[in-house]
């Protein structure tokens, strides 16, 4: 079992987006809402409630998020244990309150900003990004296209954060279609350049065991802000903590506002500059 460092004081968070409506949330098929009533009691329910296998117990993603079991006192937590998170409704729901497909409008203000908050065993292996709505790419390998920022050569998705990506680490970036959804790839650990599994934010896009079932658990941080959990192994033999790879993403006015807030975390640079 590990125990990954605090890298990072998430403290000043609110970030000075401006009042245009930089994005909305794109619920697909009949909707998704918002649900600000859960505990994370390791019962399952909602879907991202499990017992985390790699982390303290209770350590899932939404005791990250209320700040409580193993992560009481972490500077990253934004502590509030009632932080909406994203609930399928209607024909968009499966089983305990999972939605099944989630995507994002790019929003006529085009930039984005992410930081990664938070790993765990998988780490090096495993890629975040971004991918066009309803069109992941042919080539999954795509997903791997480094360095972060750059399209796959289909266009099709956009690698944010690559394995070898510390806690910390940030990207501002320009989603290049109207509308996207985030995926988590994990590389072939003997076999470099090769995706042995890959989960979109429309699980109706993933394969095999996993066709329609959600890997990431969004949590609404403010009107356009979200914290995303990502689980990176097949739900029957996973945890289900959904706290393998966590990223805080945020529309930003500008790209110097962002600038600006990291600036204001010094913390933040220290640890990497140590850890390094
Ligand atoms: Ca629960
Ligand atoms: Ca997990
Ligand atoms: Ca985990």
């Amino acid at each position: 079992m590990k125990r990954f460092a605090v890298l990072a004081s998430m403290v000043g968070l609110a970030l000075a987006v401006s009042s245009a409506h930089a994005f909305t949330l794109q619920p697909a098929a009949t909707g998704v809402v918002w649900e600000g009533t859960w505990s994370a009691d390791q019962n399952g329910n909602p879907y991202w409630d499990g017992n985390s296998s790699d982390y303290t117990q209770p350590g899932n993603i939404g005791n990250f998020i209320a700040g409580n079991g193993a992560f009481t006192g972490h500077p990253q937590s934004p502590n509030n244990p009632t932080m909406p998170y994203l609930k399928g409704s209607g024909s968009n729901a499966g089983t305990n309150g999972m939605p099944i497909d989630v995507y994002f409008d790019a929003g006529p203000q085009p930039n984005w900003a992410a930081l990664k908050i938070e790993i765990a065993g998988l780490s090096n292996y495993n890629y975040f990004g971004i991918y066009e709505q309803g069109n992941k790419p042919a080539n999954l390998a795509e997903l791997l296209t480094t360095p972060p920022g750059t399209l796959g050569s289909s266009g099709k998705s956009m690698l944010l954060f690559k394995g070898t990506d510390g806690p910390g680490q940030s990207i501002t970036f320009v989603a290049p279609w109207s509308q996207f959804g985030f995926y988590l790839a994990t590389e072939s650990s003997t076999t470099p350049g090769t995706v042995v599994r890959a989960f979109f934010s429309e699980s109706t896009l993933n394969t095999g065991s996993e066709l329609n079932l959600q890997h990431f658990a969004f949590f609404q941080a403010g009107p356009t802000a979200y914290y995303v959990g990502s689980e990176d192994l097949p739900l029957g033999s996973s945890d289900k903590d959904y706290n393998d790879l966590v990223v805080y993403v945020a529309a930003i006015p500008d790209a110097s506002t962002w600038m600006l807030f990291l600036a204001g975390m010094p913390a933040v640079l220290a640890l990497r500059r140590k850890r390094a």
